[in-house]
């Protein structure tokens, strides 16, 4: 088995909470991209590299086949539709929630609600279910200022220890999903790299397992 296989993953929380995942499987990296300014990064195996990317790029490279297999959180999937992909494996990790927030005890205006968010397919999803009118504002960050500054209503944006929202006089409103990071396959390369790729599913499979 010569094939290459190119994994895309994110610095940060994913990258940390994924690396004793590909370990089990044999995989390390050769640098520490948090130090390394290389986009691409070599490891122990001659044949596997790593793509760091950002979180949001993530099923996009695997849906292009620029990368084989990826790791992405749910939001980030639900956002991106998951066309081209598989998503054989939760891996647990990097965990939060997916929710509406607005300013403590504001009640809901009349009329039409304004969103900002950075997930704006998940929000007109969400609103459309519960068959309420909203006119969504896309943002790329920094959406706990939205309804400070009179941009928004509600944002929309993943929650951990709430403490985030908290600090800027916001609470959680609405659950809309449960979060966690996946493992993604290119459909073609599930396909061509067939046992390769089966092989190294089932190794992080174990090592979710084990955790
Ligand atoms: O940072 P960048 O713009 O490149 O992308 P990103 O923010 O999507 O990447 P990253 O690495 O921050 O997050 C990657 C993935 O981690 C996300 O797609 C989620 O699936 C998952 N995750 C888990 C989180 C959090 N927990 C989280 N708390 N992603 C972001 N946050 C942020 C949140 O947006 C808010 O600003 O942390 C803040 C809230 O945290 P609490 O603990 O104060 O509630
Ligand atoms: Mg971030």
């Amino acid at each position: 088995m010569s094939e290459t296989l190119t994994i895309a993953l994110s610095k940060g929380r994913i990258f940390k909470e994924t690396m004793p995942l590909l370990a089990h499987a044999g995989i390390v990296p050769v640098d520490d991209p948090d130090t390394s300014r290389k986009l691409i990064l070599d490891t122990n195996q001659d044949d596997v590299k790593l793509v760091i990317i950002r979180a949001t790029d993530v099923p996009t490279y695997v849906q292009y086949g620029a990368a084989d297999i990826g790791v992405a959180g749910k939001d980030v999937l639900l956002e991106h539709g998951g066309e081209g992909l598989y998503e054989p494996l939760d891996l647990e990790i990097a965990k939060c929630r997916l929710m509406t927030a607005g300013p403590v005890g504001m009640p809901e205006p009349q009329g039409r609600l304004r969103i900002a968010t950075k997930f704006v397919n998940c929000a007109r999803r969400y609103y459309a279910e519960q068959g309420k009118q909203v006119e969504v504002i896309k943002l790329y960050g920094s959406m706990e200022l939205a309804p400070l500054v009179g941009l928004a209503d509600r944002i929309i944006d993943v929650v951990d220890t709430g403490n985030t929202l908290k600090a800027n006089g916001l609470e959680p409103l609405e659950h809309i999903a449960d979060i966690s990071s996946r493992l993604v396959v290119n459909k073609a390369a599930m396909k061509m790299k067939s046992a390769r790729v089966k092989a190294l599913i089932a190794q992080i499979e174990e090592a979710v397992k084990n955790k």
